[in-house]
């Protein structure tokens, strides 16, 4: 039996977090990162092989549209905490190379399969150990708090990196106006679950093997944290579908799958909620997964980074990985009794 099953008859679950531990299928054939290379017979190189070699192997079609998604612009203040002295990924790179299996496990299938995308209308609920549950509407998350752009490094497991400049509101102005009640430890996300609109969810190859609806989490200590934030924009407008519209995390001193996209649950609970890529390979993915130079991927290292958009197409510059991040200064503390060996 497979994940599929659950797609195929159709059975919804209230949430991802609801599954009882033992519901969860063991992984066996599908336990890498980059499945679809495996499949071929490619070997181990994934997460080298760039994608205009992936191009095109697998082409599901499934959301192919002419049109690009209509993103809208943006008000937001440029804080200057947050200039960095790296420039900026161009616009067309973080756009066109993205992670979000739900479209496809190639870097430009998210490009172009999510371009139909309907976010409009959108819940997102806030609920759990809080005082007061909130259901935010698609208006509400560019309307409700103000808006500011934060320039951040991004660093993928898979040893790439962009900076971007994202526009949206802190984490925590979220959780303060929810009130966090004292029992809470940790906050889940959870991303939409809509096979008809993310055909990753029904087709469990182009997927990834991933069990649906992707799902993250962190401490509450890293949740109230000033960097941790949430991103309704970049480069000045709405998100485009493939980088998470209409609303996604940003947790720039993590490997870049903890920063989940278009979000539809934050619920604040009293234990570790299960993440997406743990479920899938524990011993790669941690829950952790603060950037880490000396602590490498059992498949490769990750004392460097290869630069998205410089260097150009073959030889993408190679550029040292720094401890959380370059984020250090502000979150070293909140993991000095933890062994980050132990706990990647
Ligand atoms: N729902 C969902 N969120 C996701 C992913 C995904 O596949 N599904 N991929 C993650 C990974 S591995 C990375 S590196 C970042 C990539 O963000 P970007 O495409 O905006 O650069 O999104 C993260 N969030
Ligand atoms: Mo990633």
């Amino acid at each position: 039996m497979t994940n599929n099953t659950r797609f195929t008859k159709g059975i919804k679950r209230q949430s991802a977090w609801d599954l009882a531990d033992n519901q969860v299928t063991p992984e066996s054939v599908f336990k890498d990162r980059r499945n679809i290379v495996k499949a071929l017979g490619l070997g181990a190189l994934g997460a080298s092989i760039p994608g205009y070699v992936q191009a095109g192997l697998f082409d599901f079609g499934s959301n192919k549209s002419t049109s690009t998604f209509a993103t809208k612009p943006l008000q937001f203040t440029q804080p200057k905490a947050f200039v960095i002295p790296e420039s900026l990924t161009p616009e067309n790179k973080i756009t066109r190379h993205n992670n979000f299996y739900e479209f496809g496990t190639s870097k430009q299938d998210p490009f172009d399969n999510a371009q139909a995308f309907n976010v409009n209308p959108w819940t997102l609920q806030i609920d759990g150990l809080v005082d007061k549950p909130i259901t935010l509407d698609l208006d509400d998350l560019t309307k409700r708090f103000a808006l500011e752009e934060r320039r951040y490094r991004l660093r993928c497991v898979e040893a790439w990196s962009m900076v971007v400049p994202w526009v949206g509101f802190s984490l925590a102005s979220l959780l303060k106006e929810a009130g966090v009640k004292s029992s809470a430890t940790h906050v889940a996300f959870e991303t939409l679950f809509d096979p008809e609109q993310m055909p990753g969810q029904k087709n469990r190859l182009m997927g990834g093997g991933i069990h649906y609806p992707y799902v993250e989490g962190l401490t509450l200590e890293e949740a109230m944290n000033p960097l941790a934030f949430l991103a309704v924009g970049l480069y000045g407008k709405t998100l485009p579908p493939q980088n998470g519209a209409p609303i996604r995390l940003v947790v720039p001193w993590k490997y870049g799958f903890k920063s989940i996209k278009s979000i539809v649950k934050i619920r604040l609970m009293d234990k570790q909620p299960p993440t997406s890529w743990n479920q899938l390979a524990s011993h790669e993915y941690g829950f952790y997964a603060n950037v880490n130079p000396e602590v490498d991927h059992p498949r490769w290292s990750q004392a460097s980074e290869r630069s998205i958009g410089e260097g150009g197409l073959f030889s993408a510059k190679r550029i040292p990985t720094q401890m959380f991040n370059g984020y250090g200064d502000e979150v070293a503390g909140l993991y000095k009794q933890l062994d980050l060996r132990k706990y990647y």
